[in-house]
C-alpha cells in the first residue's frame, strides 16, 4: 500500500514522541513513512522532502519539533499537503516555546497544531486518519470503531486505585 503520511521530526530525541503518532497508525492500518528532517540541521532534507511530497503521494504530514520548533511551519511554507504540528516537551521550557513556535504561522500557511508532547503525537495520527477517512470508507469504519472502543473503555465511576 502507498505511503499516505509524513512522520517527520527534527531529532532523534524526538521519536519516543512521535512514536505514539507511529503506533496508531500502525493500530489503524494506515501506511505512513518516519523521517528525521531537521529544519536547522538538515534544511536542504526539508527542502526536498516538502518539493516532493506531492509527486510521492503523500497526503498528509505529521511534524513534531522542539524548542525553536520551524520544522512544521517551514514544511507548511513548501507544501499544500495539510501539515499537523506537534510541539515536542523540552527540559529548558517544558514545551511552551516548542508550541508557540509552531502555533503562530503568519497568513497564508497553516499548520494543525496539536497538545504538547505524547498526547499531541497520538492525537496527530487521529487527525491525519480523520483527513484520510474522509475518502477511504474501511479507514472510516476503522477509526469509528477505535473511537467507540475507547468512549466503551470509560467506567462510570471511579474506583480506589
Ligand atoms: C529540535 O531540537 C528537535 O526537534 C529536538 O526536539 C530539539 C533537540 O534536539 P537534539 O539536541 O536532542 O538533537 O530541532
Amino acid at each position: 500500500m502507498a505511503v499516505s503520511v509524513g512522520i517527520i521530526m527534527g531529532s532523534q530525541s524526538d521519536w519516543p514522541t512521535m512514536k505514539e503518532a507511529a503506533t496508531l497508525l500502525d493500530t489503524l492500518g494506515i501506511p505512513y513513512e518516519a523521517k528525521i528532517v531537521s529544519a536547522h540541521r538538515t534544511p536542504d532534507r526539508l527542502w526536498t522532502y516538502g518539493k516532493t511530497a506531492v509527486d510521492r503521494g503523500l497526503k498528509v504530514i505529521i511534524a513534531g519539533a522542539g524548542g525553536a520548533a520551524h520544522l512544521p511551519g517551514m514544511m507548511a511554507s513548501k507544501t499544500r499537503i495539510p501539515v499537523i504540528g506537534v510541539p515536542v516537551q523540552t527540559k529548558a521550557l517544558s514545551g511552551v516555546d516548542s508550541l508557540y513556535s509552531i502555533l503562530q504561522m503568519p497568513r497564508g500557511y497553516p499548520v494543525a497544531t496539536m497538545a504538547i508532547g505524547a498526547a499531541g503525537a497520538a492525537n496527530a495520527a487521529l487527525m491525519a486518519a480523520g483527513i484520510l477517512a474522509l475518502n477511504d470508507a474501511a479507514l472510516a469504519a476503522r477509526l469509528d470503531a477505535w473511537r467507540a472502543a475507547l468512549s466503551a473503555s470509560i467506567p462510570d465511576e471511579p474506583k480506589d486505585e
